[in-house]
This record gives C-alpha cells, sequence and structure tokens, in this order.
C-alpha cells in the first residue's frame, strides 16, 4: 500500500522535479530477472532515477536474459539495473553477468544489483558494478558509475 501511495505521488510530483533539466544523467535499462514477478521495489528505483534525470527504459518483470541481451545491443545503456527478490532467482543474477561476458559486453555496460536479498557480498561474488541497498543509494551508485565510465581512469569500486 504505501508504494502504491508512493507512486501516485510521484505522477503528481514529477513532472515538477524534472522541469528546467537539461540532456540525462546517464541511460538505465533496468528489469526483474527471469522467474521473479515481483516489481514494487524496481518502480520505487525507477521514479527516483527518472528524478535524478536518468533515462530509465523498463523491461518489465520475468524477463528473460535473452531479452536483456537483446536491448543492451540495442540500446546500448550505460547502466543494466537487474532486480531480485527471491533466493531462488538468485543466480540468474549470475547467469546474466556471465551471458554479458560470453557476448563481449561485459565492458560495455556498468551493472548495478538490487532487492531484498541481495548484498554487497553477492554483488562482489557475481562481479556486479554496485549494489543498491535501496532507492537512494541505487541513485547515488548510479551517479557514480556514470562518473566513473566518464573517467576511466578514476575507477574505484562503488
Ligand atoms: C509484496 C510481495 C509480494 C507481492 C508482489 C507484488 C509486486 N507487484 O511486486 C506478491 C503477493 C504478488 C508476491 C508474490 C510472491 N512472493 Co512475495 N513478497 C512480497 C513482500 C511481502 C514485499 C516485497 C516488497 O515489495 N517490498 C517493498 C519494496 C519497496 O522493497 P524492496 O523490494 O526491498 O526494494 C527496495 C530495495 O531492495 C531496492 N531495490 C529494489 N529493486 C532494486 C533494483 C535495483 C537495480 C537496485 C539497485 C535496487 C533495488 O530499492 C527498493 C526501494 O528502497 C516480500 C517480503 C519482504 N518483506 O520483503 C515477499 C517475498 C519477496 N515473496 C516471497 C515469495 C516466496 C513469493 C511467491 C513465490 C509466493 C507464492 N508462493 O506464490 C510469489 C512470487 C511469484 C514470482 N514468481 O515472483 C518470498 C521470497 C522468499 C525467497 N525465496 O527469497 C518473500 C521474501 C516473503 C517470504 N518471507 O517468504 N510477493
Amino acid at each position: 500500500m504505501s508504494t502504491e501511495a508512493f507512486r501516485i505521488a510521484m505522477e503528481v510530483l514529477e513532472p515538477h522535479l524534472s522541469a528546467g533539466q537539461i540532456g540525462s544523467t546517464g541511460k538505465v535499462l533496468i528489469g526483474t530477472v527471469s522467474g521473479d514477478m515481483h516489481n514494487l521495489g524496481k518502480k520505487i528505483v525507477i521514479d527516483m532515477l527518472r528524478c535524478a534525470n536518468f533515462n530509465v527504459t523498463d523491461l518489465g518483470e520475468d524477463v528473460p536474459m535473452k531479452t536483456f541481451i537483446d536491448k543492451i545491443i540495442e540500446s546500448k545503456p550505460d547502466i543494466l539495473g537487474l532486480g531480485c527478490y527471491m533466493t531462488t532467482t538468485m543466480p540468474e543474477m549470475r547467469n546474466i553477468i556471465t551471458e554479458l561476458k560470453h557476448s563481449g559486453l561485459r565492458d560495455s555496460v556498468r551493472v548495478i544489483i538490487g532487492g531484498v536479498p541481495i548484498s554487497q557480498e553477492f554483488a562482489d561474488e557475481i562481479g556486479a558494478d554496485a549494489w543498491g541497498k535501496d532507492a537512494f543509494d541505487a541513485v547515488e551508485k548510479a551517479r557514480q558509475l556514470v562518473t566513473q565510465a566518464e573517467m576511466p581512469d578514476e575507477k574505484e569500486k562503488v
């Protein structure tokens, strides 16, 4: 219920929050991994990213790995956001990062992950670039990832 209240408020606020902002902070492709239908947390993250002037494309829920790969090739995002909300769907995040490497795409996109069972430890384990603890943290980390991509010499873990 609180997520729905947040979203209804954001529909009113968003046009005002982004008014006057020029250009985009960065392009984000985001989705909930295959087998997982949860989306409330992801929606909050998307709203907050949009308020921070990120151009966000939401691929939805239960997104097949192939769709993530095809959309990365098609739209060349700066950041790939993966949401996962059950321990049973966590392995899919590792599969996607492995597939990015096999497809030669890993260096072209920064990967940020989040969701109830996700931790910094898990992000490190599967080779993600960042973990977003909550929506505020997600925006902060996304900003840092875009800055890193623009200044690769300054790359350090976020
Ligand atoms: C609401 C809910 C549902 C709703 C989902 C509605 C919706 N539209 O999403 C419904 C009722 C449909 C549902 C269904 C199921 N659920 Co459910 N669900 C929950 C519940 C109660 C809350 C999740 C939630 O929305 N939290 C609120 C949001 C705002 O928080 P959040 O997701 O953590 O998001 C924040 C951060 O994680 C972060 N974040 C989130 N996404 C992202 C993404 C990125 C990229 C980044 C950087 C950050 C980030 O920022 C967000 C905002 O601060 C949790 C229990 C819990 N307390 O977490 C169980 C829970 C996740 N569900 C669970 C289960 C088992 C199921 C079902 C399988 C139940 C069933 N037997 O059918 C199905 C799933 C079906 C499927 N294939 O997906 C289990 C998972 C257990 C596990 N193995 O890990 C949980 C943990 C409950 C439990 N304790 O058993 N569920």
